[in-house]
């Protein structure tokens, strides 16, 4: 699934670019079912998301989406009374975060012996997607999502989260690709977005600011394309200032064997009637797929991350902020 080079290159760049790893058809079947839920969506309950209003209020339907298949709309397509100034299906930011379960579709592909094969290929033992997100960046009203790490909004002690972005249209700087920083992530996790027991959300500390974006290059790929993303890399996308699209989905998985715990502050909490699921055990016996990575030690994995200035067992302190997730 994976050469000793790319993993290598993964390791040192905390990035790496998988072309053609999704079929024209499956990219087709991912496309389709987008456009049908959105077809089916009444947008009755409306949540602006936003990588900039850091004052918005973080509402229960955020919070719920952990375990739902919940809509998202671009704050630049609703004028200034807060009037929908764009037609649905080119107003929705995002939809997520719980696809990967929910929708039969996207579960077909998130769990897919493909799928399971690139976690076994990255060292894990026991994958659990914990996020999914079906992104649209809208012509011209696409916004920007602000360098983030992955790992500060999906944290596990110790850290393990790999992001996994699939183009599903091509990806150029004109109409959004990602940008990454490459070797960003052996500088550690900068901040951690933590979530308090009245279901409350804000960043501990500030993002170092990365002016002027130096260093960051973009990753301009083709549909079907997959960018595994480290969650320790610093990545970024700009507006959508084209005429065309740029979908994509993503997921984001963390380790779930013996040595790592998924602490009770990151915002993204399952109710207990919807537990994380693995894509497969590898204590257990893994899948054909898997086969490989079995009983290969935690710490030599791709995912493994540095402690770094941030983890996930660090008291939680200073300044109240954002009210809404930033990536
Ligand atoms: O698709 C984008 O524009 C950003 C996606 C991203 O940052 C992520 O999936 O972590």
């Amino acid at each position: 699934m994976l050469t000793e080079e790319q993993v290598e290159k993964f390791k040192q760049d905390g990035f790496l670019v998988l072309e053609d790893f999704a079929t024209p058809e499956e990219v087709a079947a991912l496309k389709q079912r987008g456009e049908e839920l959105v077809e089916a969506f009444d947008p009755a309950t409306i949540s602006v998301f936003s990588t900039r209003n850091q004052t918005a209020k973080t509402d229960t339907y955020f919070l719920d989406s952990a375990s739902a298949v919940s809509f998202f709309f671009e704050e630049k397509a609703f004028g200034e009374g807060g009037q929908l100034e764009q037609p649905k299906n080119r107003a929705i930011n995002k939809i997520g975060h719980a696809m990967h379960d929910l929708d039969p579709v996207f579960r077909l592909w998130s769990r897919s012996s493909k799928m399971a094969g690139l976690m076994a290929a990255l060292g894990f033992q026991r994958p659990l997607p914990v996020q999914s997100m079906l992104i649209f960046k809208q012509p011209y009203v696409g916004g920007e999502v602000v360098p983030h790490q992955d790992s500060s909004f999906l944290a596990t002690d110790p850290f393990s989260c790999v992001g996994i972005w699939l183009a599903l249209e091509d990806a150029r700087r004109d109409n959004g690709c990602l940008w990454a920083l490459p070797g960003s992530h052996l500088e550690g996790v900068h901040r951690r977005f933590l979530r308090a027991a009245d279901g409350s959300v804000r960043f501990d500390v500030d993002m170092p600011s990365f002016e002027g974006l130096a260093g960051f290059v973009p990753v301009e790929v083709k549909a079907g394309s997959l960018v595994l993303l480290h969650g320790g890399n610093v990545h970024l996308s700009k507006e959508n200032t084209s005429p065309h699209s740029r979908h994509a989905y993503s997921m984001h998985f963390v380790e779930g064997a013996p040595g790592f715990s998924y602490p009770p502050d990151n915002w993204l909490q399952r109710p207990a009637e919807l537990p994380f699921e693995p894509l497969f055990d590898a204590a257990a016996g893994a899948p054909a797929a898997a086969a490989g990575s079995a009983g290969r030690p935690a710490g030599t994995a791709a995912f493994a991350q540095p402690r770094g200035r941030s983890s996930a067992r660090r008291p939680a302190a200073v300044a109240p902020q954002a009210a809404v997730r930033v990536y």
